[in-house]
């Protein structure tokens, strides 16, 4: 399905304008608009895009809102005490990762199960969008009668492939800023044995796997942005250990609450790195709203006792030099540009073999 038409069809039914988080799976329809100049807001988390939602609709607008299946964990509260409460409708995009018998990253399989229960449980009729399969416009005119009809929202749960392949946005890309792995390089020179690393979900986490052979890392695939409270938590319990958090800028901002959580407690051995690319790399390059904002700033005035903004990794050798003698926890932040090694491995090891090994290093070291 090409972009432009389907956008055209949810138009004709007066759905707009669009909102929400990306998927790997939307990559072509978010480009398109993207370049389109549609009204479109990117959001720091499918949650509040529900709410932005729930605003347009009590304006008497049909929002439209995207997000991965792993998402809707963070849309369904709003979704209970918001759009099905008040009966504000929208048309809800919901990428159909871990589709059952496929293979897929593992933190997808359960989400790929259950997302047409956990849509029945909630009583939010729903059709399939699959490559191949003309129902688009029988979709479109039964989701804007359900909203007509019954105020609250409808959804099209679509699989891998539905959208014709578009390239991904290069011109994040273009600049003369280093790559992660150029900071990677740098902080395995720096390493302890006793240290923990623990890498955000995406192109980070897989990095960390893929490019540092240490005994203490943990990729945490899925749960986005909850990295710096589960470092919190092995920070407070590890306090003879240097917690490294390799985190993103999107990852941050999903819940950026819990700097202030960090900061509030200050445990003295939380490093954490932030790199901002200013993108969602991960998922195709699609903007994240770290443009205008300083994160660092933000960590500092939620806390943190040393805050640093750096570009290059030569600074970055400097901090790590420096850094058992610096205050913490500390927050790096680098400005980096994205890119990743074509074909970048997932772990080999399963989520529960990965916390196997994490568990008997933290009890052994
Ligand atoms: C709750 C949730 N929403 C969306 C996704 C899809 N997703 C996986 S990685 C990623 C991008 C992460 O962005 P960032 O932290 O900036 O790291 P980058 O990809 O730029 O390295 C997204 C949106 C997800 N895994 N979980």
């Amino acid at each position: 399905m090409e972009p432009k038409a389907f956008l055209e069809q949810i138009e004709s039914a007066s759905f707009s304008p669009y909102m929400g988080v990306p998927c790997s799976v939307f990559t072509p329809l978010l480009n398109y608009l993207n370049e389109s100049g549609k009204e479109s807001y990117a959001c720091t988390s499918e949650g509040e895009a529900m709410g932005l939602a729930g605003g347009f609709a009590l304006s008497g607008k049909l929002p439209v809102v995207y997000m991965q299946n792993d998402g809707y964990g963070n849309a369904v509260n709003p979704l209970s005490s918001l759009q099905l409460l008040y009966k504000l409708p929208a048309l809800l995009l919901i990428s159909w990762r871990g589709l059952p018998g496929k293979k897929d990253a593992a933190q997808h399989m359960l989400m790929g199960e259950t997302i047409e229960r956990f849509l029945k449980l909630f009583s939010i009729p729903y059709t399939v969008l699959d490559e191949g399969k003309d129902n688009l416009e029988s979709a479109v005119s039964e989701a804007k009668k359900h909203c007509q009809d019954n105020g609250t929202p409808y959804a099209f749960v679509i699989k891998k492939g539905y959208f014709s392949k578009s390239e991904k946005n290069k011109e994040a890309e273009n600049s003369d800023l280093n790559i992660r792995v150029d900071y990677l390089n740098k902080l395995k020179i720096h390493l302890k044995e006793s240290d923990v690393l623990l890498g955000t979900t995406g192109f980070t986490g897989r990095e960390l796997y893929s490019y540092l052979e240490h005994p203490g890392k943990f990729y945490m695939t899925g749960s986005m942005g909850c990295l710096s409270s589960v470092g919190l938590g092995v920070a407070l319990e590890n306090r003879d250990k240097r917690i490294f958090l390799l985190d993103g800028d999107g990852s941050v901002l999903m819940k950026m609450g819990s700097l202030v959580t960090v900061g509030s407690y200050s445990p003295e051995n939380i490093i954490h790195i932030c790199f901002d690319n200013q993108v969602y790399e991960s998922t195709g390059n699609q903007p994240t709203l770290s443009k205008g904002i300083n994160l660092a700033e933000i960590a500092k005035s939620s806390g943190y006792k040393e805050t640093i903004e750096i570009d290059s990794p030569e600074q970055f050798n400097e901090v790590l030099k420096k850094v058992d003698k610096t205050a913490k926890p500390i927050f790096v932040l680098i400005r980096i540009k994205s890119g990743t090694m074509e074909g970048l491995p997932r772990p080999a090891d399963t989520p529960e073999e990965m916390k196997n090994k994490f568990s008997v290093f933290l009890k052994g070291n």
